[in-house]
């Protein structure tokens, strides 16, 4: 097992590492640009090193400054938890150069889950159902109005370094065709230096449900059961809940195989996630591997009664994974409390929090790096807390939600509680009646 890690992260991400290893008996190192020096990751850590300025590009992203404060405290092994590097192929391909273990999957892994249509040429092969589409990149206008007419529309358009919502054009009118192309590939060259783009079927109203793999270094996967993450806004989730009030056992069965065959077909190994879309038949298709651990894991750690975290860990050490599946023993839903102003157009709130009160009691979990006196910096992500409610059925979670969110009083700063109140309360959503585009017709009181 490894002695020392270094976590190359901060926030509650950060902080949840550093409480696993210290369960686990493993020394932790966390790393802080200057902006983040008060922060409790830095106090909970065994040691910290600062790696540079405020931004992002001088700090966590800035892989020789993380080396070298790897280097120094004689590190093993480095976290990236989740964004900033964990899905950066040229980084946990410098870890390994320096005799250090990267927390996750080999870098031709993340490679090639990195591009969608190589990740999605590699399901098709494998015999996982994706949304029918172009063969390949598309190679001109011409060419993308003759797949369209094939397809029929409405066709939505993707950049393959993409995933997230980034440079994605639907179109609905063969009209729009031309224009759309144009705009996807400029929009993928300036965002990601690469401007290839594929064409899919529009699946209109879909649900965003993803399943929780494991796989080992000896070839084994497992599933770990499903996340409902259909509540987002702007591709930035806001709620995530399991199982998901769409699911039946059969489905489950179905999409956990598929999942399994997924990661299998890259022999994949750490925890990960396979995104699908549903269609309101019940059809399945792939969409997206993240290669990572995510914001929304300790949805499926409440469910289960399985800490991801340490899951990971003792995979990258080589332990085996015991490969059985998992199903959902519990209902959870996690609620995302971002320093923003959902009455405007959350825009971001950053500043000094006054007056906290977190909540607690009976089915709550609230992780989170914030205290009273803490300063949001305004150059990282808003998310401040995650809650998560706890409970046999999914009323009875949502109860304990609404309550949870009642206790909790963050001054200061605007947050999102407001938002996810007014939603506990909705009809539709109670009823699990929703698709991704649920916040569109949303309006906050
Ligand atoms: C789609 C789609 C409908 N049809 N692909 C959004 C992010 C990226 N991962 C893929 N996304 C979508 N791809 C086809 N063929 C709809 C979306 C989509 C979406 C997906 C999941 C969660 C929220 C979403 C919001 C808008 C669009």
């Amino acid at each position: 097992m490894f002695k020392k890690i270094l976590i190359a992260n901060r926030g509650e991400i950060a902080l949840r590492i550093i409480r696993t290893c210290k369960e686990m008996g493993i020394k932790t190192v966390a790393v802080y640009s200057t902006a983040d020096k008060d922060s409790l990751h830095v106090r909970f850590a065994d040691e910290a090193v600062c790696i540079g300025k405020p931004q992002s590009s001088d700090s966590y992203l800035n892989i020789p400054h993380l080396m070298a404060a790897a280097e120094i405290t004689n590190a093993d092994a480095i976290h990236p938890g989740y964004g900033f590097l964990a899905e950066n192929a040229r980084f946990a391909e410098i870890c390994g150069e320096h005799g250090i273990k990267f927390i996750g999957p080999t870098p031709e892994m993340i490679r090639k889950m990195g591009d969608k249509m190589t990740a999605k040429e590699t399901m098709i092969a494998a015999g996982v159902p994706v949304i029918p589409g172009s063969e390949g990149l598309l190679e001109s206008v011409e060419q993308a109005k003759i797949i369209a007419k094939e397809m029929g529309l409405p066709v939505i358009m993707k950049a393959t370094a993409g995933g997230g919502g980034k440079g994605m054009r639907v179109v609905w009118d063969e009209s729009e065709i031309e224009n759309a192309y144009t705009m996807a590939k400029t929009e993928a060259k300036a965002a990601f230096s690469n401007d290839g783009i594929y064409m899919e079927k529009f699946v209109e109203e879909p649900r965003h449900i993803e399943i929780q793999i494991a796989g080992d270094q000896y070839g084994k996967v497992c599933h770990l059961s499903e996340r409902d993450c259909s509540i987002q806004r702007r591709h930035q989730k806001l709620v995530e809940e399991s199982p998901s009030p769409f699911m039946t056992p059969e489905l489950r069965e179905k999409m956990g195989e598929a999942a399994i065959k997924a990661a299998s077909a890259i022999n994949y190994e750490s925890v990960g996630t396979i995104e699908f879309l549903v269609d309101k038949h019940r059809n399945f298709y792939f969409m997206e591997m993240n290669t990572r651990i995510q914001v929304e894991h300790g949805v499926t750690e409440e469910v289960i009664n399985f800490d991801l975290i340490k899951e990971q860990i003792k995979i990258a050490a080589g332990i085996p994974i015991s490969g059985k599946n998992y199903t959902p023993q519990m209902h959870a839903i996690e609620c995302r409390i971002n320093a923003e102003d959902p009455y405007n157009d959350f825009r971001p709130s950053p500043g000094k929090i006054t007056v906290l009160h977190t909540p607690g009691g009976h089915g709550v979990r609230v992780d989170s790096h914030i205290y009273a006196g803490y300063v949001i910096p305004p150059y990282y992500d808003s998310m401040v807390s995650k809650v998560i409610a706890v409970a046999q059925t999914r009323e009875e979670a949502i109860n304990t939600m609404e309550r949870a969110l009642s206790e909790f009083v963050i001054e200061g700063v605007k947050t999102t509680i407001p938002f996810h109140q007014q939603l506990m309360q909705d009809e539709n959503f109670r009823k699990g009646n929703f698709t991704t585009k649920f916040t569109e017709g949303f309006k906050l009181q």
